[in-house]
């Protein structure tokens, strides 16, 4: 069974694309939510899968080089995000370090981490959660917008090195998802739900290896009430 990596399984998007692997990968499920980890591992246990638990803050790089060292790695997810949206001039200094240390930072931790074995074992897969903010702008997203947009030019430039290496990379950016991300979950109807994203990031992973779907834009089909 290959192995599939989520960063931020505890919920939202991370947890829907972790039990969507299940059916098909080992699961390394890593967020900083111990308890909320075991729960998702208990769950995908109860349906006949495996799932490894790895609390951790990906932010931390020299704890993400000491968790995850040899655990190899088939799919790696880097999903864990974080959104503060208000204008600079209201923002913290510490809002604007985390979204940068989440959102950008940790993609070079923890795709570091597991990248070297994949392009050893001359196969992988490492899918980013983007999003539409990372091609849009609006007031209130000078950091989460323009984090976004370095998902894109970091997911596209890593295609590029390391795609003649048997590792294809992809970045997948939804609009609105109804989680408890930013704002919080609204339970309104137009919004995406997670459960959407991961059948996107499902895809992609079902793709023959010699295909590559290198970016995948989503956005809700029926319009805001
Ligand atoms: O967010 P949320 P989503 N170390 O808040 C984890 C993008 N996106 O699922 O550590 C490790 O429900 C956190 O875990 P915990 C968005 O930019 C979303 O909606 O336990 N993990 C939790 O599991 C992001 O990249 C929308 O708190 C850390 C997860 O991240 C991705 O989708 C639209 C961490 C966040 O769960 C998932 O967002 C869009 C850390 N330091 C793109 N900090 C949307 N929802 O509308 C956070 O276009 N996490």
């Amino acid at each position: 069974m290959p192995t599939a990596l989520v960063t931020g399984a505890s919920r939202g998007i991370g947890r829907a694309i972790a039990l969507r692997l299940a059916a098909d990968h080992d699961v390394v499920a890593v967020a900083r939510s111990a308890d909320a980890l075991q729960a998702l591992a208990r769950g995908i246990e109860a349906r006949g899968g495996r799932c490894r638990a790895i609390p951790l803050d990906v932010t931390d790089a020299a704890a993400v080089r000491e968790r995850l060292a040899g655990v190899e790695v088939d799919v790696l997810v880097n999903n864990a995000g974080v959104g503060v949206m208000k204008p600079l001039l209201e923002m913290a200094p510490e809002e604007w370090a985390r979204q940068l240390d989440v959102n950008v930072n940790a993609l070079y931790h923890v795709t570091r981490a597991v990248l070297p074995g994949m392009v050893d074992r001359g196969r992988g897969y490492v899918i980013t959660i983007g999003s539409l903010a990372g091609r849009n702008t609006f007031a209130g997203g000078t950091a989460y917008t323009g984090t976004k947009h370095f998902v894109i030019g970091f997911s596209e430039s890593l295609m590029l090195e390391v795609r003649d290496r048997g590792v294809r990379v992809s970045v997948v950016m939804p609009g609105s998802v109804d989680t408890d991300f930013g704002r919080g979950r609204t339970g309104a109807e137009w919004k995406l739900t997670a459960d959407e994203v991961a059948d996107a990031v499902a895809y992609l992973v079902s793709t023959p290896p010699h295909a590559l779907v290198s970016r995948v834009e989503m956005r809700p089909a029926i319009p805001k009430k």
